[in-house]
């Protein structure tokens, strides 16, 4: 099972869900882990006593890995438009919820975990130096999509994300906190609890007000990708099929496999 999602009423009447991410070892985003956390979040979404989404990690020291470059190498252009397709779903709907959205970051959140993370109203990080967290795509020889980059701009500013994806930069969580990445880091194991309690503070905020302001603030960005999404699909599967990104996503997997040995 990829996820483990429950329901709770911890703040008062309102239901808070929380989302354990569970797809060993580490978390990655693959097209079937994606599908069923859309399906899960849209459930969610519909279910109009929850008005709060908490994400979290099962997998220990991970987040997410983000997105599993195993469906990204050595695939047909058809199965990557629909990976693809897989990944903007993720990002619209939760960047898109009309829930309160909290990341309790357990772990390292590289790339889509990353992206994952500041699609959420709230990030909130274990104290770890050994986790970082980033958009470091340019170091595997792929370029973020601009809805990534805008993501980030959106949320650390334009200076910090030019420099940040250029160099592809993979932050630790106090450097993180620094320049605005995540909102708040407390000691491993009060990550969640922290979590829930934050949530009680934004849920005292009624819902339309905060709703049509969140809306506000991302209705540009949304709607970038929304009137793209057939460009936005094209250009990766032509992009991501060419033989010098094949070639540089096969060593950055060799690299991952020989750190081990
Ligand atoms: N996809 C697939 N497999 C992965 C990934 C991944 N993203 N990350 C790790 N793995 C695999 C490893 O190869 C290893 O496999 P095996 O056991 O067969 O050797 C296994 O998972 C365990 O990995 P580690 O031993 O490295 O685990 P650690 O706990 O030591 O480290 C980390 C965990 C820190 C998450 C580490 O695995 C890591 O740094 N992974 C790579 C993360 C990364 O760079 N992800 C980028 C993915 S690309 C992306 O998300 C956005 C792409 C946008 C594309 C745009 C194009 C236009």
């Amino acid at each position: 099972m990829a996820l483990r999602a429950a329901l709770s009423n911890k703040c008062g009447v309102s239901s808070v869900a929380v989302m354990h991410m569970q797809n060993p070892p580490v978390n990655s985003l693959s097209l079937g882990f994606l599908t069923e956390f859309c399906i899960a979040v849209e459930k969610l979404e519909m279910d109009k006593s929850c008005r709060g989404l908490i994400v979290t990690s099962s997998q220990p020291k991970v987040f997410s890995a983000g997105l599993d470059i195993m469906d990204m190498y050595g695939k047909s252009p058809e199965h990557c438009a629909e990976f693809w397709r897989a990944v903007q779903e993720m990002w619209l709907k939760l960047y898109t919820s009309n829930m309160v959205t909290i990341a309790a970051i357990n772990g390292s959140s590289p790339a889509g975990g990353c992206l994952m993370s500041l699609t959420c109203d709230y990030r909130i990080m274990a104290d770890n130096p050994r986790y970082s967290i980033g958009l470091n795509e340019t170091q595997l020889g792929i370029v973020a999509p601009f809805w990534f980059k805008d993501t980030m701009i959106n949320t650390v500013g334009h200076r910090t994300t030019e420099m940040a994806l250029e160099l592809g930069l993979l932050y630790s969580s106090s450097d993180a906190l620094k320049i605005g990445l995540v909102d708040q880091l407390v000691p491993e194991d009060q990550v969640l609890a922290t979590a829930t309690k934050t949530m009680t503070k934004w849920l005292a905020i009624p819902d339309h007000a905060r709703q049509i302001t969140k809306s506000m603030m991302r209705k540009p960005t949304i709607d970038k990708l929304t009137s793209n999404r057939e460009t936005d699909i094209q250009f990766f599967v032509n992009f991501i099929t060419k033989d010098s990104i094949q070639k540089s996503l096969g060593m950055y997997l060799g690299m991952l496999k020989k750190r081990k040995s």
